[in-house]
């Protein structure tokens, strides 16, 4: 059993993880007009992340006798810029989300609600993997800039993103 607190809490956080993968889909987009389709299939991958998270989130509520409610998600930007820009932009985002995820930590430790704690684990430990994987993208982009050849380099690899381990239908 969750508190109403913590059920307006996981509610909100999934809005939040709806418009991440809104943002990510647009980005994807965007990285398709620039023509790096490597970019856009990461960034497509990164979307389909995170609707794995909105929905484990969402199992939770459930699973807790909560109550969920679905919404309005926030329209994102349309463009991004250049290649380095994007990823500071999702690095930026990153890190805010993991800010919001150690906010929910707070209120159930707050609130003494273990379960709660104990779900929130695996997002805490998602994140530190999220800005990782984020950051090791910004680091070679920082090095090539606009180099036309080290771009498509990037690319390439870009493009062997695996598609997440979808969870098991409920
Ligand atoms: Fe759901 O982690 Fe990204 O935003």
């Amino acid at each position: 059993m969750i508190s109403k607190n913590m059920q307006a809490a996981l509610n909100e956080q999934v809005n939040k993880e709806f418009f991440s993968a809104y943002m990510y889909l647009a980005m994807s987009a965007y990285c398709n007009t620039l023509g790096l389709p490597g970019f856009a299939h990461w960034m497509r991958m990164q979307y389909e992340e995170e609707i794995m998270h909105v929905t484990k989130m969402y199992d939770y509520i459930l699973s807790q006798g909560g109550e969920v409610e679905l919404k309005a998600i926030e329209k994102p930007e349309k463009e991004y810029g250049r290649p380095l820009a994007i990823f500071q932009k999702t690095l930026e985002h990153e890190q805010y989300v993991t800010g919001l995820i150690h906010k929910l930590m707070d209120l159930a430790i707050e609130e003494r609600d273990y379960a709660t704690q104990a779900f929130l684990q695996w997002y805490v430990t998602e994140q530190v993997e999220e800005e990782s994987n984020v950051n090791d993208i910004v680091a070679p982009l920082r090095m090539v800039g606009e180099d036309k050849g080290g771009l498509m380099m990037i690319d390439q690899q870009l493009a062997a993103r695996l598609a997440p381990t979808p969870l098991p239908v409920k």
